[in-house]
Parts: C-alpha cells; structure tokens; sequence
C-alpha cells in the first residue's frame, strides 16, 4: 500500500507537458513540439491568472483601453494584456508562425519561428472579459491549425479550414482554480494549477459529457429577438419541470460546467444578427472539438460546427453544444417535431 506521501508525488508528477508526451505515445519532434507548445500556452495562463488575481491592487489593470478591436468591441486593458501574453509567450520558441487573435485585426506573424514550425495558433485571449471588473470567471481559448499547403497563404486562405482538422484544441479557465482543459484528438484532459509548484497537474482524464443534463445556458435577455424554435425550446424547458438555468456571461465557464454535469449551452443568432456573437475559428471551433471527444455534440442549428468551410478568421457563428440529449431536444424544438 503506497503511502500518503507517495501519492502524493505520483500525483505531482503528471504534469501537463508529460501527459501530451503520453497521449502521442512517443518522443518524435512532432510529441516534443505539442509539449512544448502546450507548455508555453499554460505560461500564457499563468501570467494571465496571476495579473488577474492581483488585478485589483495592480495601477492599470482594470478598466478599458478606449481602443475598439476588430469585432468593434470596447477593448479591456486585460483583453490587451492577455494578447500580449499570448504572443510574448510564443515568439523565439519556434512553436508556432502565425497567431490568430480576437484582439487582432491580422494576425501576429513571429517571423523567427517561420523557418522551423507552419503551425498556428487561434486564440481568443480572454474570454468573457466583461466579467473582470466584477471579479468573476473568465477564460482563454485556444486552437492550433497547420496551414494548408494548396492554399495561398495570403489573406491567410491557407487556415479557413474545417475545425475537423484542427490538431489540438483546449482552454483555460480562471475560476476558483486555474484550469486547463485540452484535447489532441484523444479524449478530453483536464489538469489545475498548482500555484505552488507553478505546474498544471493532471486532475480528470478521458472527460466524458453526460449523455444528458438539467442545464440550458443562455442569454434570456434576447428572447425576444429569437427565432420561434428557439423560442419553444426555452418554453419547453420552463414548462418541462427538469431544466435549471445557469449562465455566467463567460463561455468558457458556462462551458466548462456542461462539459462536466451536462446540459446545454445555446448563443443563437437573432433577427437583426442571424450569425449571433460567438467567433467561429477561436471559440465555437476548439470547444466543438472538445465535446465531440468528450460525446457531445456542437452545432449551428443546421450543421455541425466543425464542418463549416470558414470564409474569415473572424466569422462569427450561432452555437448549440453540449449533451447529446438536450442537444437533439434543441434540434427537434428547431425542426418543429417537439413543441412546448
Ligand atoms: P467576448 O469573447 O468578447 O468576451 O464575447 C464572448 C462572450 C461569451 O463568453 C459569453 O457567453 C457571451 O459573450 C456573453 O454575451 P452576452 O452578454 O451577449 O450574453
Ligand atoms: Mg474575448
């Protein structure tokens, strides 16, 4: 019987750039580039986590920059910060070429890591932002993407790609804890910080998402705004009895809580904004991936997420994912075959 102390350092070992080398079952340059990539995106997190933390003692932390970024969005210092982490974290590593962001109208080249790696890197680097200044959760999401050679790279053609083909996807959420959730298309890993030993340890491998859940995640506030299948489907879960309603305003967060109890998240699109708000390339894309490895489902209403052929880095998307269940029960609410 191992003792306590022993457990404890088989627990502390299963760090975050350790299990990427696991799940590719090897040491190729290929596992040794996803490790260290995912290493310098958990570097990204903990600076993030870390200014959020203090944010509040910090001069200049909260508050907006009076920019507007490209999806004409009043932009938060922290939005600004996050970027920053991101890019300063990945240049001079040779992981990554390009990186997508929220924040940036095109992205970031990091020219000295062109010669060794094409990947890229899709981030929204601080999801949910509006949730700052009230000290609530907030998140980063991530996806990685190698470009595809028969397409130019100009107007960066070569990464509107289906998220089917993305190679890793994951976020982070800054909650209570600091978790990182992430998938290189074998399962869904989720690993917390452990701010004293600066590591993301392994805390629940091969995620599954209940078949079903008593969550729906929305805004109700554009109720109104939605179409009538949408419509129904809120009145059949008030009238069903079962379905509780929890929405933070961070999908990562909201996310997160499905991910791991069930349920449903929805951002539709409304009459005056059919696409809804949510980007697909950096935030329906990744977090489609993860619940497809965990046995959800992600789609648009009419199509999968991660079949839609982008046609811009920042095209926005109407999202429904989560259990399958509820999922199918949204669908069918759509089509017209459940009613309220
Ligand atoms: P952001 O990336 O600009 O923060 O926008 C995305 C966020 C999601 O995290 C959240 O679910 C949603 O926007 C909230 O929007 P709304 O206030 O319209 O419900
Ligand atoms: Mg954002």
């Amino acid at each position: 019987m191992p003792s306590s102390a022993e457990r404890e350092i088989a627990r502390d070992v299963l760090t975050l750039s350790r299990h990427v080398l696991q799940q590719f079952g090897s040491f190729t340059a290929e596992a040794q580039d996803f490790s260290a990539l995912m290493n310098r995106i958990a570097l990204a997190g903990k600076m993030i986590a870390r200014r959020l933390s203090q944010a509040g003692l910090i001069e200049g932390a909260l508050g907006v920059t009076g920019n507007v970024n490209v999806q004409g969005e009043e932009q938060q210092r922290m939005d600004e910060y996050a970027n920053r982490a991101f890019i300063r974290a990945l240049e001079q590593t040779g992981l990554v070429c390009r990186l997508v962001s929220e924040e940036m109208k095109t992205p970031a080249r990091l020219p000295e890591n062109c010669s060794l790696s094409r990947l890229a890197l899709l981030v929204d680097p601080l999801d949910g932002s509006s949730n700052i200044e009230a000290n609530l959760s907030v998140g980063s999401i991530f996806s990685v993407l190698q470009p595809l050679e028969d397409r130019p790279e100009a107007d960066h053609q070569d990464l509107l790609q289906p998220g089917r083909r993305q190679l890793a996807a994951g976020y982070i959420l800054y909650g209570p804890s600091t978790q990182l959730v992430y998938s290189v298309g074998k399962g869904v890993h989720s690993f917390t910080l452990d701010p004293s030993l600066g590591e993301f340890i392994l805390s629940q491998s091969d995620i599954r998402i209940p078949e079903r859940g008593s969550v729906y995640s929305l805004n109700e506030g554009y109720f109104c705004q939605w179409s009538e299948g949408i419509q129904n489907f809120i009145r059949y879960a008030h009238r069903q009895g079962s379905y509780t309603s929890r929405y933070s305003g961070a999908l990562v967060a909201d996310f997160h809580r499905i991910l791991l109890q069930g349920g449903v998240y929805l951002y539709p699109g409304t009459r005056q904004k059919p696409e809804g708000k949510l980007r697909l390339m950096y935030e329906a894309n990744p977090l489609a991936f993860l619940a497809e490895q965990a046995g959800g489902v992600a789609t648009t209403g009419t199509e999968a997420i991660l079949d839609i052929v982008p046609h811009s880095l920042h095209q926005r998307v109407p999202l429904i994912i989560g259990s399958r269940e509820n999922v199918e029960e949204v669908l069918r609410c759509l089509e017209g075959s459940l009613r309220p």
